[in-house]
């Protein structure tokens, strides 16, 4: 016997006839599959919602799991609703409920623009999907390991969860196949304010983390998501759909659909939906900069995110800045069927 296979954990049947079997532990087993393992963190929001049913839809991708953060509204509301999509999706996703606030400071949500439930206000069901008892950054940590070198990672909601991880695995970029980030605003104005886009603005530090730290990712910004926004009349169309997952989001995008009114706005901005566009298929992504990314701690600027030159102490960003035209329109259409 490998005495090495005995500290590994292996299942030893000594005297029961049963050959000795080395078993790898957990974390240095490989895992195999045909679909590209895809991990959401995720703070759900209607925005989320698109972008989780488009994950659900692509045959390229499996779902490995949801890692939820409280963001776009509470964590309570950001869990539930995670569950609930998982319900509509009608596969057993795992969802884990992570970081309720920013590693630092309180920042406050976007209940205003998706209801305050994030789902808005529609008094869905209690969901039959109920959270895992490992916690975001644990299952982050314990995904990464079982896929390990496959994992895709994208992160549609603050990066607390994200940054969690990295500080109880160091090595987690390393066993991380991808890792695609929904947030800042590079070159323009934020929607939180003048300069900070939700996501990083809600925890700058946790983003400052995830950018100094991970050695390459990708972006999709604020900036780039009002450059790709599709018509509203165009949404519309696709929120009349009959099926259930369009009744389904035709409901809770009530409350969003209210605010792109009273906005006035001709396009309906899907930073999510975007981000998980150029991580499906990144062959609808025309445009790509580079660069590294700081974000601004104090100030006014608070939440800024500002691009400098690759300079090998920041993650390598590579910023994806153009989509083909109507891309983004079709991956809507088909996560809806
Ligand atoms: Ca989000």
């Amino acid at each position: 016997m490998d005495p090495s296979a005995h500290r590994l954990g292996c299942s030893v049947a000594a005297g029961a006839g049963i050959a000795w079997q080395t078993v790898q532990p957990e974390a240095t087993r490989i895992l195999v599959t045909h679909r590209r393992p895809l991990l959401i963190d995720t703070d759900p929001g209607v925005d989320d919602a698109w972008a989780i049913l488009m994950a659900a839809s692509a045959p390229q991708v499996e779902l490995v799991g949801l890692t939820v953060v409280g963001g776009n509204v509470g964590l309570d509301c950001t869990v539930r609703n995670a569950c609930a999509l998982v319900d509509l999706i009608g596969r057993p996703i795992p969802v884990h409920s992570g970081a309720a606030r920013p590693l630092v400071a309180q920042t406050e949500d976007a209940g205003h623009v998706h209801g305050r439930d994030g789902f808005g206000d529609v008094d869905l069901p209690r969901p039959a999907t109920s959270p895992t008892a490992t916690a975001a950054a644990n299952a982050i940590v314990e995904l990464a390991q079982r896929w390990e070198g496959q994992l895709e990672i994208i992160a549609l909601g603050p990066l607390t969860n994200l940054a969690l991880a990295l500080r109880l695995d160091p090595q987690l970029p390393q066993r991380v196949a991808r890792l695609l980030v929904m947030g800042g605003a590079i070159d323009g104005p934020g929607n939180t304010t003048p300069f900070a886009e939700f996501n990083i603005g809600f925890d700058p530090e946790a983003a400052e983390v995830v950018f100094r730290e991970w050695p390459t990712l990708e972006l999709v910004d604020w900036v780039a998501t009002l450059r790709e926004a599709p018509p509203v009349g165009q949404i519309e169309r696709l929120l009349a759909g009959d099926s259930p997952k369009a009744r389904f989001m035709h409901q809770i995008s009530r409350c969003t659909a209210a605010f792109v009114a009273a906005k006035g706005a001709q396009n309906w901005a899907f930073a999510d939906p975007l981000a998980m566009l150029a991580m499906l298929d990144p062959a609808q992504v025309v445009a790509t900069s580079e660069g590294a990314i700081a974000v601004e701690l104090v100030g006014e600027r608070r939440g800024e995110t500002r691009l400098g030159p690759i300079d090998g102490e920041r993650a390598r960003s590579r910023i994806h800045q153009h989509f083909h035209q109507q891309a983004l329109a079709r991956a809507l259409e088909l996560a809806l069927d």
